[in-house]
């Protein structure tokens, strides 16, 4: 039998996904958004690409959740989008409301999914899941560190004018300004990076990824990014489902971890089918711990904003 993928919200990032998803003929798809007639217009010219492009695969859209029943995966990218000047986590109580709903509706008719979520501020909208799905902790995963090493290996490639593909990065903690890039455990087909770029330049490379969104935003004037995000998400949507194992920086549920606890920030684990099959704790220096908790506890600030909210 085929699998489903739900994407909610057909905006830029939930169409890209839509898109790619078919493309890799991953699942069907079922594309849910609010707005009548955008997820059923979109899902009907992404269909309509198929015979050009060579998927097979069905996509529908609807404006509720009965069409989504039985989904393997439920990708939750339904949101207000940064305007330039914003920050993430400008967007926490009118979001929060949007996820809420989203949450409650896609875990009534899909109990044993897997939620993604892309929505932000991110780790505080997968705190939000959390709650409302009250699912286990493997099963709802946040997309945010695909997405932050993306764009520093893309401009780490670009300084060094070598393959982005053979740049491997890793990047911790809050999916906001206080993003945690290790240069250390990040390399050129195995060359440490400090031996290929001065901490100068490190620093600068660094600096542009923790601010890579906000770059974007501000070319964009009327949202943020859409495709890396949406090809971020789709990577992990095809480890669960292909069960591949990857190992990628995901926001996911620390529960003692790190020395962070009851909270959602980025660290790498392995994606599989039953989602987040391993948390991987990799020792970090004094410097590193400092920053990673510094991110925590901007997380967690907006988690103290939410929590009366699921009171
Ligand atoms: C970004 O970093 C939208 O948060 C997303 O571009």
């Amino acid at each position: 039998m085929r699998k489903k993928v739900t994407v909610v919200g057909a905006g830029n990032v939930g169409a890209n996904c839509a898109l790619r998803i078919a493309g890799k003929e991953l699942a069907d798809v079922v594309l849910v958004d609010v707005i009548e007639g955008v997820p059923q217009g979109k899902g009907l010219d992404i269909l309509q690409s198929g015979p050009v492009e060579g998927y097979d695969v069905d996509i529908t859209g609807a404006n509720d959740y009965e069409p989504t029943a039985n989904s393997d995966i439920v990708v939750i990218t339904a949101g207000f989008p940064r305007k330039p000047g914003m920050s993430r986590d400008d967007l926490l109580l009118a979001n929060h409301e949007v996820v809420k709903t989203a949450t409650e509706q896609a875990v009534k008719h899909s109990p044993n999914c897997i939620l993604i979520l892309v929505t932000n501020p991110l780790d505080a909208m997968c705190w939000t899941a959390f709650q409302v799905s009250k699912f286990s902790k493997n099963r709802v995963i946040g997309m945010a560190g695909i997405l932050d090493t993306a764009r520093f290996r893309t401009f780490i490639a670009k300084e060094l004018d070598v393959s982005m593909e053979n740049v491997t990065a890793m990047v911790l903690g809050g999916h906001g300004d206080t993003m945690v890039p290790l240069a250390r455990l990040t390399s050129v087909s195995g060359i440490p990076l400090p031996e290929l770029l001065d901490q100068a330049a490190i620093d600068r490379l660094v600096d542009r990824a923790r601010n890579g969104g906000a770059e974007i935003v501000k070319y964009l004037k009327t949202g943020s990014a859409y495709y890396a995000p949406s090809a971020a998400a789709v990577e992990m949507v095809e480890s669960i489902l292909k069960d591949k194992k990857k190992v990628l920086p995901c926001a996911a549920y620390l529960d003692g971890e790190y020395g962070i606890k009851g909270l959602f920030v980025g660290v790498p684990v392995k994606l599989g089918s039953r989602g987040i099959e391993k948390i991987y704790e990799i020792k970090l220096n004094a410097d590193e711990q400092a920053a990673l908790n510094k991110s925590a506890a901007a997380v967690q600030e907006l988690i103290e904003v939410l929590k009366p909210k699921l009171a």
